[in-house]
C-alpha cells in the first residue's frame, strides 16, 4: 500500500527492515545506544560489529529520546544506518506522542542532511517500548505526511511492518490519511 504527498511516496511493506535496500535504515534504538533485542537486535546482527564500534565512538553519552544519531551501515543494504529513540509509553502521561514524532522528524532531517532519497522505518517503539500500535501508527504517518509536505526529499518512505497486526494498523491509518 502507498501514497503520494507532493512528490513524495509513503509506502507501507511487511517484512523485515535489515533486508531493505534503501539510503537509510532506521533502528528503534534505546537512549544508552546499547544494542538490544527486536530491530536493535537484527540490525546489530546484521550490520556487523563495525556499527557498534562507530556508535560508541562518535556517540558515546548515546541519544535522547525522541531524536536520532546517524552512522553508517556495515554489511547492511543501506549507506546510513539512523538509531532513533522512541519513547517508553506510560499511559500517554509523559509526552509520549510529540517524542515518537520527533523521532521520526529528526530521522527524516537526517536523511536529507545527508542525502538520502529513500528511508526505511519500522515502527518504533511499539515493541520492547509498549507503545499501542494504532497510536503509533497515527503519530508516524502524521508526522511523515507533515514532513513531506514542507520538504520534496527523501523521495521514498517507507515502513516496514513485522507482522500482519501492525501492517494492519499502519495500512488503516494511512488509507483514512488518503481520502
Ligand atoms: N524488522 C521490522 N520490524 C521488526 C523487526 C525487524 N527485523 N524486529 C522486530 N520488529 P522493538 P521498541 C518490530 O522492540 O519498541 C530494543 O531492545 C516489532 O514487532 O524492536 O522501539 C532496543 O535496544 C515492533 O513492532 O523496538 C530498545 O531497548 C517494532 O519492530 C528497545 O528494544 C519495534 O519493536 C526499543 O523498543
Amino acid at each position: 500500500m502507498h501514497a503520494v504527498v507532493g512528490n513524495c511516496h509513503i509506502e507501507l511493506a511487511e517484512g523485515d527492515v535489515t533486508k531493505q535496500s534503501v539510503d537509510a535504515i532506521v533502528n528503534a534504538a534505546n537512549a544508552r545506544l546499547a544494542g538490544g533485542g527486536g530491530v536493535d537486535g537484527a540490525i546489530h546482527r546484521a550490520g556487523g560489529p563495525s556499527l557498534m564500534q562507530e556508535t560508541r565512538e562518535k556517540f558515546p553519552d548515546g541519544c535522547s529520546t525522541g531524536s536520532a544519531v546517524p552512522t553508517s551501515a556495515g554489511d547492511l543494504p543501506a549507506r546510513f544506518v539512523f538509531h532513533a529513540v522512541g519513547p517508553v509509553w506510560r499511559g500517554g502521561r509523559t509526552d509520549e506522542p510529540a517524542k515518537l514524532a520527533s523521532a521520526h522528524t529528526r530521522c527524516l532531517e537526517l536523511a536529507v542532511e545527508h542525502d538520502c532519497d529513500s528511508i526505511a522505518f519500522p515502527a518504533l517503539s511499539t515493541g520492547a517500548y509498549g507503545y499501542p500500535l494504532d497510536q503509533a501508527a497515527e503519530v508516524a504517518l502524521t508526522t511523515v505526511r507533515d514532513f513531506l509536505a514542507e520538504h520534496d526529499r527523501p523521495s521514498l518512505v517507507r515502513f516496514v511492518l513485522f507482522d500482519a497486526g501492525s501492517y494492519g494498523a499502519f495500512a488503516r491509518v494511512l488509507e483514512e490519511m488518503s481520502t
